[in-house]
């Protein structure tokens, strides 16, 4: 039993962040704006929630009944009726915190939010390298003191982050001791949709724990909205609960930088295309906010795709239109930019690629089955075992044709099998892929016909989430390979192409300057650079804002809940949205599993419809923007994400035709260490 004066030793870790440069130190004095709701008699302090009469709609009913019956689905509201003063007075609570999934900037100023939220009556506890720290259960003090290091940084390197799914007996388990050694009152999970799913089933499980008397006070799970990919989004009814994650706009600048140069190099040699893939996953936010910000020759949105339902062929015709359209006009250079999870929203491929989670989530199976028989070691396998044993279960082929697709060559002696780990290539593979019978005619064509690094990186082992790592896939490569075969074939055999409407010269100088055409291109990925640059200041007041949220939902009791900041141009009110009704059945490593679900671009809104308004326009090239480097003083430094601004109706696009910018209100600005 968990008892309420528990004694408890944790590290005070050294901080790594040293902020040595000019920028640096700059940013470790710039103070944060702070929603009013925050600040009482000057001081920045934790609100009270109240939970409001409204209840979200849930996405499936028997899903949450089944599985979180102890979660409310109401959404908690800063209520007059509720004193605040009291929740000001709660000490001796600790809570716990860790970051989980990717990095995004900002991370460290939910740190200092909840800090500050807390106060000095009470302990934060970080626990390192995601969940896994929490199931490992070494804590570490975070106290006001590395405030100072921490405020308006990037990164989460302070703590670290990890992918692990907390999915198992045992992994509950282990968590669970690690809140009754450090007697924990509540945790906190800053991550995306993935994170927000474990913090749910973490908030199930503790509160089963208390039912059941082996808690013997609550431990409240409480999570943070945090990813680049901006796929956390919420929109009730036509109002807006989490206008986006933080971390997107930092990430969307940093790329929209880039893209904005390169622009501006395309402009100037005249003679190169650029094709750029761009983080984000599965939702295409990312790729929108950059079209808006930079006005780009060429943008694909994979929601679009997946909507029109159109074939990798329909996709390669488009962009081979917009490149031999700005060649007929003699311009042979321009910017393309492309979505990272393109590949899953094309219908064949994602047809093949479910194909393909099946029979990986089937032979991750056997693989475990095949280690518990001895017959793979644990490490790297090399195992002379008779194979009998599994005869009944899988039968001698099914094994033998399963051990060739994960990599490992066999020979039968007289009674035993040898097994041995191969280094297969891409072509033996593949052919023991289509072998193996699992794929459908439809996907097995698709799928021989994949160039070998595509395939490669498809057959990836799957992440903790049964995510297909897109970031891997050079799905940039094949598009532009494809489009390089298409552009040939059609100098090649212009008139041909022309009978058949694909081509049409209003002139002859169309003619030629398409003949003459060169189809240089260079291909790149925005990703990884773009997730821990020093916040923008949205970002930087967003991140702590949303800290106060998360850190007054722990110490008011809530669990199950999401920190959230309203109203972002007028002045700003902190929310707590229930997780609960976010969840519905999703396909996860070959089966169906309760997640949260990912906000995807909607083609209504009107940051899409912006977009599609304009692209044609922005194809000819002479109204693309560079929008620069981050700024943080002066009025540049108060925008705000265009794709938020645009669908919460902050601002319109004629106003950002006239040259205006959008701008947000959280509150005022404060120095934290006050
Ligand atoms: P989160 O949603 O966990 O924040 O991660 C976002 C992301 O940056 C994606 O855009 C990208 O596909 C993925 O992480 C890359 O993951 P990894 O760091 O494991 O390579």
């Amino acid at each position: 039993m968990q008892g309420d004066a528990v004694e408890f030793q944790v590290k005070d870790k050294e901080i790594n962040i040293k902020r040595t440069s000019p920028t640096e130190r700059f940013l470790a004095e710039l103070p944060v704006q702070v929603a009013k709701a925050f600040l009482f008699d000057g001081k920045i302090r934790p609100v009270a929630f109240t939970v409001s009469e409204e209840s979200l709609p849930v996405k499936d009913e028997s899903l949450l009944q089944r599985q979180f019956p102890y979660m409310k689905t109401q959404l908690l509201v800063v209520g007059a009726e509720e004193p605040s003063d009291k929740i000001q007075n709660i000490a001796g609570k600790r809570i716990g915190v860790i970051f989980s999934g990717g990095p995004a900037s900002g991370g460290n100023n939910v740190l200092c939010g909840i800090l500050k939220a807390l106060g000095r009556h009470n302990t934060l506890i970080g626990f390192e390298k995601g969940p896994d720290g929490l199931i490992k259960g070494e804590g570490l003090l975070i106290h006001s003191k590395k405030m100072k290091y921490l405020i308006n940084t990037g990164g989460f390197d302070y703590l670290g982050t990890g992918r692990t799914k907390i999915d198992s007996p045992e992994k509950f388990a282990a968590v669970l001791t690690t809140v009754q050694k450090y007697s924990l009152d509540g945790i906190i999970i800053v991550g995306g949709d993935d994170s927000n799913t474990n913090a749910i089933e973490l908030a199930e499980f503790l509160s089963e724990q208390q039912n059941a008397g082996i808690l013997a006070k609550p431990c409240t799970v409480v999570g943070v909205p945090k990813t680049i990919d901006g796929d956390l989004q919420i929109n009730v009814g036509g109002k807006t609960l989490l206008p986006i994650s933080f971390g997107f706009y930092t990430a969307a600048r940093v790329y929209s930088k880039t893209i904005g140069n390169l622009l501006t190099d395309a402009a100037s040699q005249g003679k190169s295309w650029f094709c750029y893939k761009v983080m984000g996953r599965s939702a295409s936010h990312i790729a929108l906010e950059i079209a808006l910000q930079t006005r780009p020759h060429l943008t694909l949105i994979s929601e679009e795709i997946a909507e029109k339902k159109q074939s990798l062929n329909d996709v390669v015709t488009y962009m081979t239109g917009v490149v031999v359209n700005r060649a007929k006009q003699g311009k042979y250079s321009g910017v393309g930019v492309i979505p990272e999870g393109i590949i899953e929203f094309i219908p064949e491929m994602k047809m093949l690629i479910l194909e393909l989670n099946k029979l990986s989530a089937r032979l991750m199976t056997i693989k475990e089955d095949l280690k518990e028989a001895g017959i793979l070691a644990e490490n790297g396998f090399l195992a002379e075992q008779n194979v009998k044993e599994l005869e009944s279960q899988y039968g001698v082929e099914s094994i033998l044709k399963h051990l060739h697709i994960l990599g490992f060559d066999y020979k039968l002696s007289e009674t035993d099998y040898v097994v041995r780990e191969m280094e297969f290539s891409t072509r033996v593979k593949k052919d023991f892929i289509v072998s193996a019978q699992e794929l459908s005619d439809a996907s097995k064509e698709l799928f021989m016909s994949l160039p070998d690094d595509i395939v490669e990186a498809m057959l990836l082992d799957r992440d903790d989430h049964g995510n297909l790592k897109v970031s891997q896939i050079p799905s940039e490569n094949l598009l532009v390979r494809m489009m390089k075969e298409r552009i040939r074939d059609m100098q090649q055999n212009p008139d041909h192409f022309e009978k058949s409407g694909e081509l049409h010269f209003f002139n002859e100088a169309e003619r030629m300057n398409f003949l003459n055409f060169v189809f240089n291109v260079q291909t790149g990925f925005l990703g990884y650079e773009g997730r821990c640059g020093a916040p923008t200041r949205f970002d930087a007041d967003y991140s702590m804002n949303l800290g106060l949220t998360a850190g007054s939902l722990v110490l008011g009791g809530q669990t199950g809940y999401m920190a959230s900041m309203i109203n972002l141009s007028g002045g700003s009110q902190p929310i707590g949205i229930p997780l609960a009704a976010l969840i519905h059945g999703e396909e996860r490593k070959g089966a169906v599993k309760p997640v949260i679900e990912k906000a995807l671009v909607k083609l209504d809104s009107p940051a899409f419809q912006a977009f599609a308004r304009n692209r044609d326009t922005w194809a000819d090239g002479n109204s693309s923007r560079s929008p620069g480097a981050i700024q943080y003083k002066g009025e540049l430094a108060a925008m705000m994400p265009l794709v938020v601004a645009l669908n919460t109706g902050i601002f319109t696009m004629e106003e950002h035709e006239e040259g205006k910018y959008p701008v947000y209100d959280i509150g005022e600005r404060r120095d934290i260490f006050a």
